[in-house]
Formats: structure tokens, C-alpha cells, sequence
């Protein structure tokens, strides 16, 4: 697909998504914010495909919302029917899609652009990273996923804490909160992130897939019907390729090699 305002490059089974505005530090404006939902819908359809990483050009990871595109809007805007239509779109899309997803955190992630790193994965930072829940700045409640995301990834006290004093937590200090899973020296990040993306797409694509799909119900869901989903979803795992694979690999002691399927 031909896209304008990102990059969607795929190699060795790896799609890597770059917010491509550096100008306004891969601010989303409308067209961005529908490219990348539609290369996450892309991404679930092409088998090739068995992890995306999703990254910024430039010195960001992005700054959320294009203000140029908000200041332009005209008096019946209806930010609500904005966020439906296209944030929650690709939330929904990066939540549902059964490949795992890394976010290479290059540098800033403010307003939506943090809630989108947020809705991947596994979140790898660059030193220089820092997360910003900037949204009450202007005014504004976390969107995006944010409100969801966010108290689940850091408890309560610090997700409501980043969201209504919009400070800036830096690498470090997104490390020590389990905000990231890992953050490397600016000059190596991309290199750590495609070792990983390397790691996670020679896996077992389908059994990955099946369990981000448990976790993400279990959040809503009592333990008694978690087992309940467990079992059905294991059942499902049991009768993939690599399933067998794994069991066989581990007899004849030789490391497996998973189809994915
Ligand atoms: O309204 C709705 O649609 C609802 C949805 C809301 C979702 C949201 O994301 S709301 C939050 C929107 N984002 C912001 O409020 C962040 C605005 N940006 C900043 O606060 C700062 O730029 C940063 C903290 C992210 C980075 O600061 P710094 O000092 O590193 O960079 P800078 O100098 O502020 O920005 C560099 C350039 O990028 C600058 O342009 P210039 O002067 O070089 O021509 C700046 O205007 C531009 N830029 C940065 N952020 C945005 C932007 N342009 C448009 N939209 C932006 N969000």
C-alpha cells in the first residue's frame, strides 16, 4: 500500500511502521492517524507478517494530535466523533492484532502519540525517550486508549499522576515504573529492536497471538472464567504445527522452528 505520511517497510516477517511527519515531531493529523490504522488491518491480514514494530522519523516518537489541524477545525467540530472515527480505530486495531507489536521509542511520545506506544506490546526506549501525558496542557481528559492502558501498565497513583500534572517521565524513570520493557543507548536502539522483532517473528506466531487475545479479556473478566478461556484458547494452540514442533525439538534437543502456524 502506498502511504504518505508513514513508512511501511516489510522484511524477514517484520513490519516496521515510521511515523513519517518529523516537521511537527510525527504530529497525527487525520490522513496519519487512518495510514496507520489501516497498515495495523494490513498487518493481521498478510501471514508474512508476524511482528510490527512501530517507530518515529526524526527526533520523536510523536507528539500526538496535529494542533496546526486542531486550530484549523471549525466551530461544530465534534472531537468525540473524531476520536471514534479514527483514534479509538487504531487503538482497537494495534489491541486486536494477534502479533505481538514493539514500539521503538525514540524520543518523545506526548498525547496520543504516548497512548500508541502504550497500546503496543512490548515498549523498547531509547535513552533519550520520554513519555508525556500531555493532554490536560491544553485542557483536555487522556484519550486513546490511555485511560485503560496507562492504570494497567503503572497502578493507579502513577498513571493518574502522569495525567494530571502532564510532567515528563523520562527513560529512566519509565524503566523503574514497568512503563518500558527496556531502553538501550540511543545510537543501538533500532539495532535491539530488530533483534527482537527477529526473536518474535521466527516464534510461535499463533500461540503469541492467542495470548494477547487471553490477557487483554482477562482484564475484564473474573479468574473463574480467565481458566475457563485459558482451556479453550490452549486447545486451539495444541493443535498447531508448532505446537507439535516444539514437543519434537524438545526430544530430538535441537531448537525449534516455528511456521507460525
Ligand atoms: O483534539 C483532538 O483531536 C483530540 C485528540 C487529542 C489527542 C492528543 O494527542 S492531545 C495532545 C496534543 N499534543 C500536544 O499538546 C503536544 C504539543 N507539543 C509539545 O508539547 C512539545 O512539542 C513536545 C513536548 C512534544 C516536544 O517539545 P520540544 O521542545 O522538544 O519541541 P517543540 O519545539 O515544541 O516542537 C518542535 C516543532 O514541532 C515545532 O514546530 P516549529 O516551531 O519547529 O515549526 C512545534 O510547533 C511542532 N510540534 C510539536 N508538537 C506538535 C507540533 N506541531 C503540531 N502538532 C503538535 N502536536
Amino acid at each position: 500500500m502506498e502511504f504518505s505520511t508513514i513508512k511501511a517497510e516489510s522484511v524477514h516477517n517484520v513490519l516496521t511502521i515510521t511515523l513519517n511527519r518529523p516537521k511537527s515531531l510525527n504530529a497525527f493529523n487525520s490522513k496519519m492517524i487512518k495510514e496507520t490504522t489501516s497498515a495495523f488491518k494490513q498487518a493481521a491480514k498478510d501471514n508474512d507478517v508476524r511482528s510490527v514494530v512501530i517507530t518515529g522519523s526524526g527526533r520523536a516518537f510523536s507528539s500526538g494530535q496535529d494542533l496546526k489541524e486542531v486550530s484549523d477545525r471549525q466551530d461544530d467540530f465534534s472531537i468525540g466523533q473524531h476520536l471514534r472515527q479514527g483514534y479509538n480505530k487504531l487503538i482497537l486495531a494495534m489491541i486486536s492484532l494477534e502479533k505481538p507489536i514493539i514500539a521503538a521509542v525514540n524520543g518523545v511520545a506526548a498525547g496520543a502519540g504516548c497512548s500508541v506506544a502504550l497500546a503496543a506490546d512490548i515498549r523498547i526506549a531509547s535513552e533519550n525517550a520520554s513519555f508525556i501525558q500531555v493532554f490536560s496542557r491544553i485542557g483536555l481528559i487522556p484519550d486513546s486508549g490511555s485511560t485503560w492502558l496507562l492504570p494497567r501498565l503503572i497502578g493507579y497513583a502513577r498513571a493518574y499522576e502522569m495525567a494530571i500534572t502532564s510532567d515528563r517521565i523520562t527513560a529512566e524513570k519509565a524503566i523503574s515504573w514497568g512503563l518500558v520493557n527496556q531502553v538501550t543507548p540511543a545510537v543501538q536502539l533500532m539495532e535491539i529492536v530488530e533483534d527482537w522483532a527477529k526473536t518474535l517473528s521466527t516464534g510461535p506466531t499463533l500461540a503469541y497471538g492467542l495470548t494477547k487475545r487471553a490477557m487483554v479479556r482477562g482484564y475484564s473478566q473474573s479468574l473463574v472464567q480467565s481458566l475457563e478461556y485459558e482451556s479453550q484458547l490452549q486447545e486451539l494452540a495444541s493443535r498447531s504445527e508448532d505446537f507439535n514442533e516444539g514437543v519434537q525439538a524438545f526430544f530430538k534437543k535441537r531448537d525449534p522452528v516455528f511456521q507460525g502456524k
